[in-house]
């Protein structure tokens, strides 16, 4: 990716740094500049500057490797199973209870999970931040960072109900390069990397063909507090009219990967948390579908989202 600040770059002469230093390797033309990259180990060569004089005019993001992503993703996909091999085995035991709200569970289970993905994902990559539903680990200033929700449908899981997963995704500098779902009640595992084939159990997977509203499926979902209740609840009316079928199935993340698959064709959620949807949002965008999402607090860490296969008029319920 190449980035001026919106300056025409036939108007000025570019020099390129890369972090770290290192040989030149080849060369891109941008207008009449010709942009020197560096040889550098695949794993430094993240980001170059562009300066003209001593301005700095734009900057360079390299791709991360795919052998380097492949990595991420299998060190993401065993933490997910390991983490959906506890939950499979104490699903239906007696459960000890974190904390009870009017509208949500907490377990200590979901802590246990994600101290055993926090384990796997930061014992492999030390450097790398982790932001969990149950906290935050590693070092702040990472670029990397990990997006865990050590189980997606707390309250199906508490109530026995065989529909939640472990999600996992990774960022490097806010982009989503990595994503994996692993539903353990059916051994189904969605995985995905930015430029990749979304897959299911290694199979490829894409969004369904579906048009029009009338034949579609929609999954549903409501904030907790009473207000978005309130509001939403005129909304799902005029959705259930339109299309065949709703659905309320309680994982924000299975949802999504449901959309990838072509098992749902869309999904609309008034407001929902970016470690529920961070591997899911990356799954239906690589299986070919779109998701728009709005901030709905000042952390970033909230937002509302309506997903789909990209293919459905669903532009009234983009928040
Ligand atoms: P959880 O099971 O990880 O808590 C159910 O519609 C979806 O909403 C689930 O993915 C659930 O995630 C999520 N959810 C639960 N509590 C929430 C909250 N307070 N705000 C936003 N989403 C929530
Ligand atoms: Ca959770």
């Amino acid at each position: 990716m190449v980035t001026n600040g919106g300056r025409r770059p036939e108007h000025f002469r570019a020099a390129v740094f890369c972090l770290g230093g290192g040989g030149v390797w080849g060369g891109e033309e941008v207008g009449r500049c010709r942009l020197k990259f560096f040889a550098l180990p695949c794993s430094q060569l993240r980001r170059c500057v562009v300066t003209v004089g001593r301005r700095v005019a734009g900057v360079i993001m390299s791709e991360i490797p795919t052998n380097e992503l492949n990595i991420f993703l299998d060190v993401a996909r065993s933490a997910a199973c390991e983490a959906g091999e506890l939950l499979r085995r104490n699903f239906g035991n007696e459960l000890e209870v974190d904390s009870k709200h009017a509208y949500d569970i907490k377990l200590a289970l979901d802590r246990e999970s994600q101290a055993l993905i926090t384990k796997r994902l930061l014992g492999a990559f030390p450097d790398h931040a982790l932001l969990g539903e149950e906290g935050v680990d590693g070092p702040a200033d990472s670029p990397f960072q990990w997006i865990v929700d050590p189980i997606d449908g707390t309250v199906n899981f508490f109530y026995g109900i065989p529909h939640f997963c472990v999600s996992i995704a990774l960022r490097h500098q806010g982009e989503t390069l990595v994503g994996v779902i692993y539903d353990p009640n059916l051994d189904e595992m969605f995985a995905v990397t930015k430029g990749g084939s979304p897959t299911l159990n290694g199979r490829q997977i894409r969004v369904s063909e579906r048009c029009e509203l009338a034949d579609s499926i929609v999954t549903v979902g409501f904030a907790k507090s009473k207000e978005s209740i309130d509001q939403y609840f005129e909304r799902f009316k005029q959705i259930s009219y339109q299309v065949r079928k709703t659905r309320m199935m309680g994982s924000a993340a299975l949802a999504l990967a449901y959309i990838a698959c072509g098992r749902l064709d869309a999904y609309i959620e008034e407001q929902i948390s970016t470690w529920d949807i961070a591997a899911g949002v990356l799954l239906v965008e690589v299986a070919g579908g779109v998701s728009r999402t709005v901030p709905r607090d000042e952390r970033g860490e909230k937002f509302s989202i309506c997903s789909s296969n990209g293919k459905l008029p669903l532009e009234q319920y983009y928040h």
